[in-house]
């Protein structure tokens, strides 16, 4: 339990079941430059998050839901400057400038370190340092990785253990000597003797930094999401894209569904989208019944851990066990299986909470509630939103609930050797330009596609709306080093795999948001996409486009309107028209986007992708 401080130091006492001295040391050393009242080992267990969300009830920091709507369900309401990641406090420190790249903020890790030494210098005084242990993927797992994460955050602690797989049981794959990454998390508010606690402590100073030589994480002055769960955007992709760099695998921001075939034939694809691109969706997409019997089934939302396996094939985990989804807009038509999986046991943060003690958000229902507490705690009706554009619940408020609520969980999405990936998809939001969907030639071409991607930007984000935005294969924010050397990385693995006896996967490039001339989107998108994935899987049964038929042009191949299956919707050739024509003055103006963009990463660029753009130049020309 809470173990007192001793002379101004809190005890270390590792349980029994800690055999990692240098992780026991590790704790000591932390806990010597942050100074917490009480240091406490998370073991994972119900019992110790039913009391540390009871703690955290009796603190302010969340609201226990009513029981019979939500069982066992939270709503947590953050400090309203603390509501999402902080792209521009987050920094790679490597050695060299250069392998964090022109994408990345970047500090000289020796002067960072010294900062960050003033900042957690006594930063957790007053409170206890959760010692949280999880491990990324199946336990065990040859693709799986751990951390262990040190907060003063209790929201982190219970967080982590339904979005990680957290406690004891990863003492027992670390043993006595296993590797694990270091992750240092504070919320940057340290009580002094007597001070009253606040329900949401952070600090204006944020620091969101990763050592990716020495495989470090430290986190500083935000509770929220990808800034403080550390196992996430911190672990799961900036450092173990550097991980996946030094030892031959893929770290990628892909989530990762199943498909199978009315015949029973079953494929594995992993699919890359930006923000606000509807990925938790597709990743829970409904196929229509008039389709005949198509089955989607997730393996992951939002990350995948994809490595070479000893046939040649690549092989992914979802090495998180949990989503952490944006709530506003998400609804029964939306995202069925989503709202299914949500209704007991979760965590949600920044929604509004309606007078029965249950949670509602924006989109959730056609007709808002009458009265609500929105997520700031004050008062909110239809007249006064209408009034004063106030929203009930954030923007990026979020639920937490474990990957084992989805209705449609994938039988094998906790099988340690993963599964078989047979194509990646990359998708972006583009009114014009890109087709519904393009399937690359080659493996080189595919990662040409994936480079250049990019998304119209939405209202989630701060800034200027409906501007394209360069977001190679969805990694902006969440490459660990330079993203040219990470663009050479996936050539190499393709050619790695050409040489083994394995296929290639197919890469593909979607858009489900052409508009028309009206600005309103022509593709019904959410499950009418299984129409397009059906086609893919399709080409990939039959690569030598036999049977599955499509029409090559500047970009690749495309389906013809005859190729797609129809029944159950009424889509006419027109409209298929404006969602897959191709535009060649449109296109000459994205090239130039191109060039604007590896321009920007000419450091390392590879020479194929170079060549590729020349191509498209010149058949444009
Ligand atoms: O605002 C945050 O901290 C969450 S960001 C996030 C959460 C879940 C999945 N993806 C993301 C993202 O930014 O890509
Ligand atoms: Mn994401």
């Amino acid at each position: 339990m809470n173990q007192p401080v001793m002379g101004g130091v809190a005890a270390v006492n590792a349980p029994a079941f800690v055999k990692h001295q240098k992780l026991i040391n590790w704790v000591a050393e932390i806990a010597a430059l942050t100074k917490p009242d009480r240091i406490y080992w998370c073991d994972g267990s119900q019992e110790e998050y039913d009391r540390l969300c009871a703690e955290m009830v009796a603190a302010g920091t969340m609201k226990k839901l009513n029981q019979e709507k939500r069982p066992n369900s939270y709503l947590a309401c953050s400090d309203p400057s603390d509501v999402a990641r902080v792209e521009d406090r987050t920094f790679i420190c490597s050695q060299d400038k250069l392998d964090a790249g022109p994408t990345n903020n970047w500090t000289d890790p020796a002067e960072m370190r010294k900062t960050l030494h003033g900042l957690f210098d006594g930063c957790m005084r007053g409170r206890t340092l959760y010692v949280v242990p999880f491990s990324m993927g199946p336990l065990g797992s040859p693709i799986a990785h751990i951390g262990v994460e040190l907060s003063d955050s209790p929201y982190v602690a219970v967080n982590m253990r339904i979005m990680t797989r957290m406690g004891k049981a990863v003492y027992d794959v670390l043993g006595t000597d296993g590797e694990f990454v270091p992750c240092v998390h504070s919320v940057g508010a340290p009580l002094a003797a007597g001070q009253k606690d606040v329900a949401w402590p952070c600090n204006s100073t944020k620091y969101i930094v990763h050592y990716p030589e020495t495989r470090e994480i430290w986190s500083f002055g935000s509770g929220y999401g990808g800034n403080a769960l550390l196992g996430k955007k911190c672990f799961a992709l900036r450092i173990a894209s550097t991980m996946g760099r030094d030892e031959g695998w893929l770290a990628e921001h892909m989530l990762i569904l199943g498909v199978e075939s009315p015949a029973g034939k079953k494929h594995y694809v992993a699919a890359a989208f930006p923000s606000a691109c509807g990925k938790t969706n597709f990743a829970m997409l409904i196929p229509p019944a008039t389709m005949g019997g198509w089955k989607v089934t997730t393996i992951g939302d939002d990350i995948a851990w994809i490595k070479p396996g000893e046939d040649g094939r690549l092989y992914a985990i979802n090495p998180e066990a949990g989503y952490f989804g944006v709530a506003p807009g998400t609804n029964e038509k939306t995202n069925f299986n989503c709202m299914a999986s949500l209704r007991a046991n979760t965590i949600f943060t920044n929604v509004a909470l309606t007078d029965d003690g249950d949670v509602w958000w924006e989109g959730m229902t056609k007709e808002a509630p009458a009265h609500l507490i929105d997520w700031q705690g004050k008062d909110w009706t239809p007249a006064i939103a209408k009034e004063s554009g106030r929203k009930a619940a954030h923007p990026n408020a979020r639920f937490t609930v474990a990957a084992t609520q989805n209705p449609v969980i994938d039988s094998a999405w906790d099988d340690p050797a993963g599964v078989p990936i047979s194509a990646f998809i990359f998708g972006g939001r583009r009114s014009t330009t890109v087709p519904l969907v393009t399937e690359a030639r080659n493996w080189v071409e595919g990662v040409y596609m994936a480079a250049t991607m990019g998304s119209e930007t939405t209202a989630a984000a701060v800034g200027q709306q409906g501007v394209v935005r360069r977001d190679p294969f969805a990694m902006l924010p969440f490459a660990g080093y330079n993203m040219s050397d990470y663009f050479q990385h996936w050539l190499n693995i393709g050619k790695k795999i050409a040489a083994s006896p394995a296929e290639l996967p197919k890469i593909y490039c979607v858009n489900w948001f052409r508009t028309d001339a009206d600005g309103k989107f022509v593709w019904p998108g959410f499950g009418d996409n299984m129409r397009v994935l059906k086609w893919m899987l399709e080409r990939i049964e039959d690569p030598q486009g036999i049977r599955v038929g499509g029409v090559e042009h500047i970009f690749g191949v495309s389906p013809r309107f005859e190729d797609l299956q129809w029944d159950g919707l009424e889509f006419s050739r027109a409209q298929f028209d404006t969602i897959t024509s191709i535009d060649k003055a449109a296109w000459a103006q994205e090239v130039v986007l191109h060039t604007e963009l590896f321009d920007k990463l000419k450091h390392h660029l590879p020479k194929e992708l170079e060549a590729v753009k020349a191509k498209l130049e010149k058949q444009l020309a």
